[in-house]
């Protein structure tokens, strides 16, 4: 039985190496991006077992993505390779850790193709937590059908959803994910929104009053960025502190870390504020790193970190 199912669209991504526009960058390191498979790397690494799954190009780019994340200790058995389309590619330009821009080629790719009939049931039974964003149902059709379909068969067999909303405008209008974001969020029994994704979801201004239009039987929590995240369960409510980033490199990324550190807590069964403390932390030590997966800390360098030791300058 693994903790944690997850799936969605991985690409391969391109990051500029140099901090200039991207039309003068001439070099550019193969890494991987997807925000489901970020969250699965950041909980294998934190000691979970996870399983994660998606459509890929029979190409080189759906191999490498294999063989990353597999790599990595996360259970792909349930992976589809297609010739039908190829695997996404992304590129990123970092020209200063707040002026980061992606450019998608991820258009009628292998992982748009997932469909509700590529969802293998007794798989997303047998987990303690489903893992969703609202990436996959902005790829297509056939994707919006599989997540609202793997959301269903979770609810069926009593595992927990968790929702990062996850607002990409590069792939579809607010005004055509609204509705679909918000039909999750009902779905949910996890929510996690960015501070600016809470307000544009639900029209309100506070993080009290973004997490009471989400219902208080929902873990609703809120990211506040470094100042750390607001969350609600019932009548349990409350901040909690971020953490103090030395040097941030770069943020892309550190929801899915967030994400990932909230849901380990849960896994072990902490109280709340400190399952968000967790969240808060591996989010800060992600910020540090180039990468989109690259700074997720294994589960002896987050203990180091939540207990305050320093690294050693050596
Ligand atoms: O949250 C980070 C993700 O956005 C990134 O890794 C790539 O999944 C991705 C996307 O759709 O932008």
């Amino acid at each position: 039985m693994l903790d944690v199912v997850t799936f969605g669209e991985t690409m391969v991504l391109f990051a500029s190496e140099a901090m200039t526009p991207i039309e003068y960058s001439n070099n550019f390191s193969k890494q991987i991006g997807g925000a489901e498979s970020n969250v699965a790397i950041g909980l294998q690494r934190l000691g979970h077992s996870v399983g994660w799954f998606s459509k890929l190009g029979n190409d080189p780019f759906g191999r490498y993505i294999h063989k990353f994340i597999r790599g990595e200790g996360v259970d792909t058995s349930r992976c589809i390779y297609t010739d039908e389309a190829p695997t996404g590619i992304f590129f990123k330009e970092n020209r200063s850790p707040n002026n980061i821009k992606v450019y998608y080629y991820r258009q009628h790719s292998a992982a748009s193709l997932l469909s509700p009939g590529d969802l293998d049931e007794e798989y997303i039974a047998g987990a303690k937590f489903l893992h969703v964003t609202g990436i996959t149902p902005a790829l297509s059709p056939s994707c919006r059908e599989a997540v609202f379909k793997a959301i269903d068969i979770a609810k069926r067999h009593k595992v927990k959803v968790v929702f990062d909303p996850n607002i990409r405008l590069k792939l579809w209008t607010m005004e055509e994910a609204r509705p679909v974001l918000l039909e999750m969020a009902a779905e949910a029994d996890v929510i996690l929104p960015g501070f600016d994704e809470g307000k544009w979801l639900s029209g309100r201004n506070t993080p009290e009053e973004i997490a009471s239009f989400f219902g208080n039987e929902k873990l609703v929590i809120i990211k506040l960025g470094e100042q750390g995240a607001y969350y609600r369960f019932g009548n349990e409510h409350g901040y909690v502190k971020g953490f103090v980033v030395p040097q941030v490199v770069d943020p892309v990324g550190a929801g899915d870390g967030f994400a990932a550190g909230v849901i380990s807590g849960l896994l072990r069964n902490e109280p709340i504020p400190e399952a968000v403390r967790r969240g808060n932390a591996v989010g800060a030590i992600v910020v540090g790193t180039n990468g989109d997966v690259e700074g997720l800390p294994s589960k002896e360098e987050l203990e180091e970190f939540l207990q305050g030791v320093r690294y050693a300058d050596v």
